[in-house]
């Protein structure tokens, strides 16, 4: 039975399947909550919903008995650091250039459940990313491969270019070893990271992640990282393109996770001129989709203040008069880094002095655009 799962598991372009069992796994419990207890999830108030079930898959569902863990590769054509150097295109993670995952991945995953279920009577569950389960540690605990000091699962066979899904399955497998770590001495992932996100290695604090910041943060982006940012307007990959592991990935991207052309090093300009209709349509079926434009457009913004072209100014300025608060604001912020204050101080008359949210005027002020709170945001405070 393994052998036909395994053999129709890489028809469908998985290039890993290994097994564990519920009773095999680590101190899921214990490591979850120490790092909510940090805080550490940020905004992403989901990670602690359910979290005894994210912790204890036997707690999701009484009748699982084996965890089939698979892994699909998109090892990118280009090394993802060249593009941070080109600071008028936008950066968008390699994951997020080509379709989404979720969907091509919960797709096979389907399929290949139903394959399981066809053999007998056999319930299964499938899972990517989307319900309460640890993919990394339980592929870990699978021997797929290690948490790095980054924190994602690396494969001494694919590098850590993998995406990752889960069977939760009524049948009974043999389960695998799980793989030690190979990090040794290496840091490079915890030195490159942009925005010090890791407080110790293997600990990844999200709250101050470009990815976390960029793809999952409503709000406004706190100033502290704007300029760690740099080019990145979606996701972040410097913490993973330095693994030394990746020189002996064999396997390419699967072909339904291709990577778009015109989304390798799209041009800032470009990005900021999207509208609503023109960004669904533009990233229809990828993972930047679901971001939404306003969030996006934020990024695009502060890669333009980050990109020390003063060409790219007018595309800011548009932005000024854009509908989203959150888009307006960072439009003040690129402004202010890429203009003169003379022409920040104009630009203030003209957009910033009627400006109604809050955090656009603090923006118009941090800029030095306006130096008075108004009256009503006095007695606010
Ligand atoms: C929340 C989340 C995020 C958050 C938080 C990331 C994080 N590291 O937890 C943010 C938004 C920042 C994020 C970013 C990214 N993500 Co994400 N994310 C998730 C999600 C939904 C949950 C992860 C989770 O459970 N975190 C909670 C903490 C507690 O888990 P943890 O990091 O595993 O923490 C463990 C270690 O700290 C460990 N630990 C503690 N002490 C010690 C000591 C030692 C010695 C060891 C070994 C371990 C250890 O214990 C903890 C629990 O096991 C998963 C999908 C899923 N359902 O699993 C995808 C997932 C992890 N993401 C994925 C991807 C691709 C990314 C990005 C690369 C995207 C990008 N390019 O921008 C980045 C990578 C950033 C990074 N360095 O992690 C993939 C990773 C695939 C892989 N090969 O591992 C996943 C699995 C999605 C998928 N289905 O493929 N993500
Ligand atoms: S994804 Fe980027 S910001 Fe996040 S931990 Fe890795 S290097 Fe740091
Ligand atoms: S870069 Fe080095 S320390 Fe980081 S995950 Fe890869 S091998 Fe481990």
């Amino acid at each position: 039975m393994r052998r036909l799962v395994e053999t129709r598991a890489r028809t469908l372009g998985f290039c890993g399947l290994r097994v564990t069992r519920p009773d095999r796994l680590p101190d899921l419990p214990g490591r979850l909550s120490a790092w909510l207890a940090e805080g550490a999830q940020g905004t992403m108030a989901w990670m602690a919903d359910r979290a005894d079930q994210r912790a204890s898959p036997i707690a999701l569902w009484p009748g699982l008995r084996s965890i089939l863990v698979l892994a699909m590769s998109y090892r990118p054509e280009h090394d993802p650091l060249d593009l941070v150097a080109r600071r008028d295109r936008g950066a968008v993670a390699a994951y997020a250039q080509r379709r989404d995952y979720h969907e091509v991945l919960k797709g096979r995953l389907k399929e290949l459940g139903g394959y399981l279920s066809a053999k007998g009577d056999v319930r299964v569950k499938v899972f990517c990313d989307t319900a309460p389960v640890m993919e990394k540690t339980l592929a870990e605990a699978a021997g797929l491969g290690w948490q790095g000091k980054h924190t994602v699962l690396i494969s001494r066979g694919h590098g850590n270019w993998l995406l990752l899904g889960a069977i939760y399955t009524s049948a009974e497998f043999e389960p695998d070893p799980p793989e030690p770590d190979h990090c040794g001495s290496c840091r490079a992932c915890l030195d490159v990271c942009p925005t010090d996100a890791f407080p110790a290695p293997y600990r990844l604090d999200a709250r101050r992640c470009i990815s976390y910041l960029t793809i999952e943060h409503a709000g406004p982006i706190p100033a502290a990282f704007r300029a760690a940012i740099g080019n990145r307007v979606f996701g972040c990959d410097d913490c993973l393109a330095v693994c030394p592991w990746n020189k002996f990935a064999r396997t390419a991207a699967e072909s339904r996770l291709a990577a778009r052309a015109d989304l390798a090093a799209p041009a800032l300009a470009d990005l900021a001129a999207l509208d609503d209709a023109a960004f669904r349509a533009f990233f229809a079926g990828t993972p930047v989709k679901r971001t939404g434009r306003d969030r996006f457009l934020r990024n695009v913004m502060i890669a333009i203040g980050n990109s020390g072209e003063p060409a790219l100014a007018e595309a800011a300025v548009v932005r000024l008069r854009d509908p989203s608060p959150l888009v307006r604001g960072m439009a003040v912020w690129a402004c202010g880094r890429l203009l003169e204050p003379g022409a920040v101080r104009a630009l203030r008359r003209q957009h910033g002095d009627s400006e109604s949210d809050a955090h656009v005027r603090d923006e118009w002020r941090a800029a030095g655009g306006l130096t008075e709170p108004r009256a009503d945001e006095t007695s606010a405070a």
